[in-house]
């Protein structure tokens, strides 16, 4: 069904391989598409409670396919508003979580593609490129958005300015990822992580992604308010009322997903 990326539903984790290793999992507009439509999909999926992109090969994403934009004459406007932005925005309209598992170099507008994600796992052999400025770009892709608000403005700016390649390491000490593994055990550990999420209350997570997400934006007497709004929601699901009874009962809980 796709063709620049392979997706999976393996024990309620969905998992998204980004394939075209030989361009170390480059952009193409295909691939922004599929990376769209494999996000409805699974959101549409009741059986999907968490989603793994992750990319083949060495890298996870070195931004757009330089190869198809040779020559100059892109017509940006077009370019973003058709294709990266609908892909981005598609993170935050998954009510479910989403993990990054950065395998290797995320680049440009792939480094974008990860911080988009809720939460950023990496290999020891990752790494960030803020690649746009080395040819002469600005960051794009939600680039100048998440940025700044993941490892403050100041390191940001500098990570923009410079396009300096940033280690797995280093971002972990920047919070810039949540997590590092040893690249033998990499895609295992990752996997094992998105399970744990995947058994984990669906709803009341989606609705903690969004109000959490939304606060960033808002004063503290509107995010009151949308979290009243949330608890309203979340209270009303059989997984709350399971997490009560297995409290009460001293076992382990049984969520659903809904
Ligand atoms: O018009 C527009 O551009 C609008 C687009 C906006 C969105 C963006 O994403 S702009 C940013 C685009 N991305 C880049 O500028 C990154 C370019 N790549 C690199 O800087 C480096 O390749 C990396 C830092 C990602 C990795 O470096 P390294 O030394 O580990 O690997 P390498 O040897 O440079 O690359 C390995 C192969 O992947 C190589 O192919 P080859 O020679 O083995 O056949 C290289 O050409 C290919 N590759 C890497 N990045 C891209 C790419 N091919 C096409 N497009 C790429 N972006």
């Amino acid at each position: 069904m796709y063709e620049t990326i392979l997706y999976e539903v393996t024990e309620g984790v969905a998992v998204i391989t980004l394939n075209r290793p030989e361009k170390f999992n480059a952009f193409t507009e295909q691939m922004n598409k599929e990376i769209t439509a494999a996000l409805k999909q699974a959101q549409k999926d009741a059986d999907v409670r968490c989603i793994l992109l992750t990319g083949a090969g060495r890298a996870f994403n070195a931004g757009q396919d330089l190869g198809d934009v040779q020559g100059g004459g892109v017509d940006f406007g077009g370019f973003l508003r058709n294709r990266y932005n609908p892909m981005i925005l598609q993170f935050r309209k998954t009510e479910k979580p989403i993990i990054a598992a950065v395998n290797g170099v995320a680049a440009g507008a792939g480094m974008s593609l990860a911080l988009a994600c809720d939460i950023r796992l990496a290999s020891e052999k990752a790494s960030f490129v803020n690649a746009f400025v080395n040819i002469g770009l600005v960051p794009d892709s939600g680039g100048c958005y998440f940025l700044p608000r993941i490892v403050g403005i100041g390191k940001a700016l500098e990570l923009a300015m410079t396009g300096e390649k940033l280690s797995a390491e280093e971002a972990l000490k920047l919070g810039l990822v949540n997590q590092v593994y040893p690249a033998d055990s990499f895609q295992e550990e990752a996997l094992a992580y998105a399970r744990k999420l995947a058994v984990l209350p669906t709803r009341a997570i989606g609705l903690i992604k969004r109000t959490m997400y939304k606060g960033l934006e808002m004063d503290l007497e509107e995010t009151l308010e949308y979290e009243t709004y949330a608890q309203e929601a979340a209270g009303s699901t059989e997984d709350h009322r399971e997490g009560v009874a297995a409290f009460l009962e001293k076992r382990a809980p049984r969520f659903q997903g809904r």
